[in-house]
């Protein structure tokens, strides 16, 4: 591989960019980046575990790219092998992360809605995922909840105080779903993995992403200054093309 572009990189997103979303890597997507990676270093990034990536890009991915960021980056492999391992619990530190969960837990206990179940707190490598009802709802009570705190803004309520009382933890807060909101440090969005690409030794990157628009899980990376271009994808199919006119 000594004659590939210098300098360069290309990096990809996982569902609806190589994958179709929650699919696996088709044959034809595989032989691809397998010619392609002669001529250019690639790279992949994708916000779920190393387990789940490996579904979607086969068990041998880590060793098909030149890097494969899971986790967003927290996980980080380079060349096959393991580069840097990140975790919430390291960042915030035992003592911060008591006083946070022991805060939460008092919260949910002291709320009054309408029923309780169990797992008020899910304890994720990168983030701590937060619920009221508790995770161990049904499909059906998960859905009242939902409906229940549009009306009553119980979880956007019990942000607005975290956000307060935890203001010097450098915590960001998501309400992406039903029932719960996630909580990781500031910036561990996909941007935290082009830590490991040092910027003497990759001047240009491309990035491809499928959810590059405001609230989209790719946002933040595709406007990096780093990036020095990012293509919006709407397929797998499209990611190729992309690539074609890139790298006749
Ligand atoms: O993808 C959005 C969210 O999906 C789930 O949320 P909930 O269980 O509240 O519907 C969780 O996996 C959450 O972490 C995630 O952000």
């Amino acid at each position: 591989m000594t004659s590939r572009i210098p300098n360069t990189i290309c990096l990809f997103d996982v569902d609806g960019t190589l994958t179709k979303p929650r699919n696996v890597v088709t044959a034809e997507m595989k032989q691809y980046l397998a010619t392609l990676i002669t001529r250019v270093q690639l790279g992949v990034v994708g916000g779920s575990d190393l387990v789940k990536i490996q579904e979607q890009l086969g068990n041998d991915c880590v060793s098909k790219f030149d890097y494969l960021f899971a986790e967003n980056g927290l996980n980080a492999f380079k060349a096959g092998a393991p580069l840097a391992q990140q975790s919430f619990k390291n960042f915030l530190g035992e003592e911060n992360l008591k006083k946070f969960l022991n805060f939460v837990l008092h919260y949910i206990a002291d709320l009054d809605i309408p029923i309780k179940r169990g797992t008020f707190v899910e304890f994720r490598n990168g983030m701590l995922n937060v619920s009221p009802i508790g995770r161990n709802c049904s499909q059906s009570e998960r859905e009242e909840f939902e409906k229940y705190d549009k009306q009553h803004n119980i979880r956007s309520t019990f942000v607005n105080v975290l956000k307060q009382k935890f203001a010097d933890l450098g915590l960001q807060y998501s309400i992406g779903g039903q029932i719960s909101f996630d909580v990781f440090p500031i910036g561990w969005d996909k941007t935290y993995c082009l830590q490991h690409l040092p910027a003497d030794q990759y001047t240009t990157i491309y990035f491809f992403g499928d959810k590059t628009m405001v609230g989209g899980n790719d946002y933040e990376i595709s406007t990096h200054p780093r990036i020095t271009k990012s293509f919006t994808v709407t397929s797998p199919e499209d990611t190729e093309r992309f690539l074609k006119e890139l790298f006749p």
